[in-house]
């Protein structure tokens, strides 16, 4: 029996098998993150997660950041940013705004001052386009610090950038000699 889920938790769930680990219920995504929504919805109640069209539906209308996005036929589902498995979104590059911020904590300021912006697991580094945003992003791993990306110097120095779906804006790394700390910090 598939336990019924808050839309929280299956929101979680489908950025677990969409972004990060969707061997974990037997799915497979193709090269643009794609995955078929009936196939999705079968595995899903076969690993115990009560999943029905509807409610995916919902779930997609309903996320606060537009996590998920459908194909224009309504058959497949992919998440539109913050994949860690490789995925080509097929996004073009953007010039990005002049500058954008990155959220992240205190604690990873002298990493990031020696070595710039990295992925990690991800497959970008995730910028916003307001500092609004950055510190709820960085809030997420300790005390926030926003630093401030010089997105259009570094566009103009090669660096290509894309703008998710949701508006999120990827760079696949941030050199630190782009980046500005605050005065405080
Ligand atoms: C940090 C959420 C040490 C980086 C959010 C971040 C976002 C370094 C952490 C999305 C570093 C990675 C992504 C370096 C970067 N040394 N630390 N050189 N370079 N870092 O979660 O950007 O709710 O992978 O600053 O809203 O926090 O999931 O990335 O703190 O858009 O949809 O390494 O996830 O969206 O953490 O978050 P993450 P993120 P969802």
């Amino acid at each position: 029996m598939s336990k019924p889920q808050s839309a929280e938790s299956t929101s979680k769930f489908l950025s677990l098998v969409l972004r990060h680990e969707p061997q974990r219920i037997g799915l497979t995504l193709d090269s643009e993150g794609w995955a078929d929504l009936e196939r999705l919805i079968e595995l899903a109640n076969a690993a115990g997660v009560a999943l029905t069209r509807e409610r995916v539906l919902d779930i997609v209308a309903a996320s606060d950041k537009q996590r998920f996005a459908l194909s224009d036929d309504g058959n497949r589902i992919r998440a539109n940013q913050g994949h860690s498995v490789a995925v080509d979104l097929k996004l073009d590059a953007q010039m990005p705004p002049d500058v954008l911020f990155h959220g992240t904590a205190t604690r990873f300021a002298a990493s990031i001052r020696e070595r710039g912006l990295l992925p990690g697991a991800r497959q970008h580094v995730h910028l916003s386009t307001t500092a609004a945003t950055a510190t709820e992003v960085g809030a997420r791993h300790g005390k926030p610090l926003v630093l401030t990306v010089r997105a259009a110097d570094m566009q103009r120095d090669g660096y290509p950038f894309h703008r998710a779906a949701n508006g999120v804006w990827l760079t696949a790394a941030v050199p630190a000699a782009y980046l500005v700390f605050p005065e405080a910090d």
